[in-house]
């Protein structure tokens, strides 16, 4: 049975929400990082809502995320506070980390998010080390890892995979490609269409997936942490996704290395509109996702607006656990 029929209605719209709220927070952000409210660098995930809420619907508080340079989206899908992720943004004393980390270095533990990891790849051996961890504690956890077709060429992904397949760790491999590493096309960088079939080196499973639909990616997603739960080890499930913004601050929509005509065929299937199709998202129920979002939106930019900047005696401290 589809994944989707346990869902109630309340469920279904959560989801929703869930994306939306992704949306909205990463459009502010952005907003705020041109005006120098944000500081630091911004990458938004804009049009890959579908994989982050997708699989972290799925998971417990106590199972555990990675992610990456790219990872609001991931973060806010996993429950981490809006206020103090805003804030932690515009690098105030009541961030998440205290300032200490900006929009590439996220961290909220007690929500089992170990991590924004700015280092392509880096992210990938750390998990495997959660999943260690959490395969001693026999809590019956699982830790997923989100990385970019980009990451997927890393030695530390392949090493990863392996240690994780042999030890049969509970550890999922999400890889969004979005086709693109900054500007480098995907078809350039990887010997293969599918990422997923890597994972045949490995004797894993392996599973491609539409990245713009969050009830499919929720049904690979949740295959994935079954047998992890179980104990019969990692998968690899690769989204196909784009982003609707550019690589980074510096890079225009369209930029030199993709056309409008590519990135209107994308926005078609923008993974928002086909939520509000699949989910039974009606005009009336749309109207009051986003004006619930939208109040929590403004009240976390209040929130960073309001919040003390750093001294500098605070400077050296939380350097060292
Ligand atoms: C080891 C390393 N090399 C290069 C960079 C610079 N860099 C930052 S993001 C990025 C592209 C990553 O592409 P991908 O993994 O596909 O993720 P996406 O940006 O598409 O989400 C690069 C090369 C880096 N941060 N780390
Ligand atoms: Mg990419």
């Amino acid at each position: 049975m589809p994944l989707e029929k346990n869902l109630t209605k309340e469920e279904l719209g959560e989801i929703y929400q869930d994306m939306v709220r992704i949306r909205c927070f990463e459009e502010k952000a952005y907003e705020l990082f041109k005006l120098g409210k944000v500081v630091g660098g911004i990458h938004v995930s804009v049009g890959q809502e579908a994989c982050s809420v997708g699989v972290c619907s799925l998971l417990n508080e106590n199972d555990g995320i990675l992610t990456t340079h790219r990872g609001h989206g991931h973060s806010i899908a996993k429950g981490t506070r809006l206020p103090e992720m805003m804030a932690e943004l515009y690098g105030k004393t009541t961030g998440l980390c205290r300032s200490k980390g900006g929009s590439m270095h996220i961290a909220d533990v007690s929500k089992g998010h170990y991590g924004a990891h700015s280092i392509v790849g880096s992210n990938m051996p750390m998990a495997a080390g959660v999943g260690l961890a959490y395969h001693f504690e026999k809590k019956q956890q699982v830790v997923v890892v989100f990385f970019g077709d980009g990451a997927a060429n890393q030695g530390s992904f392949h090493e990863s995979m392996n240690l994780c397949a042999i030890w049969k760790l509970p550890v999922i491999f999400f890889c969004e490609n979005n086709h693109y590493a900054s500007s480098t096309q995907v078809e350039y960088a990887s010997s293969v269409e599918d990422i997923s079939v890597r994972a045949q080196s490995y004797n894993v499973p392996g599973v491609t997936v539409n990245g713009m639909d969050v009830l499919e990616v929720r049904e690979v997603a949740n295959q994935a942490i079954e047998r992890a739960r179980k104990g019969e080890g990692p998968t690899l499930i690769e989204g196909k996704t784009y982003r609707f913004y550019g690589h980074s601050r510096s890079d225009p929509k369209f930029g030199l290395y993709r056309s409008e005509k590519e990135w209107d065929k994308w926005k078609e299937r923008d993974p928002l509109l086909i939520a509000e199709e699949k989910l039974g998202i009606s005009p009336e129920e749309k109207i009051k996702h986003w004006d619930i979002v939208e109040k929590q939106i403004s009240d976390a930019v209040a929130f960073a607006e309001s919040s003390p900047e750093p001294s500098d005696d605070e400077v050296f401290e939380d350097l060292y656990a």
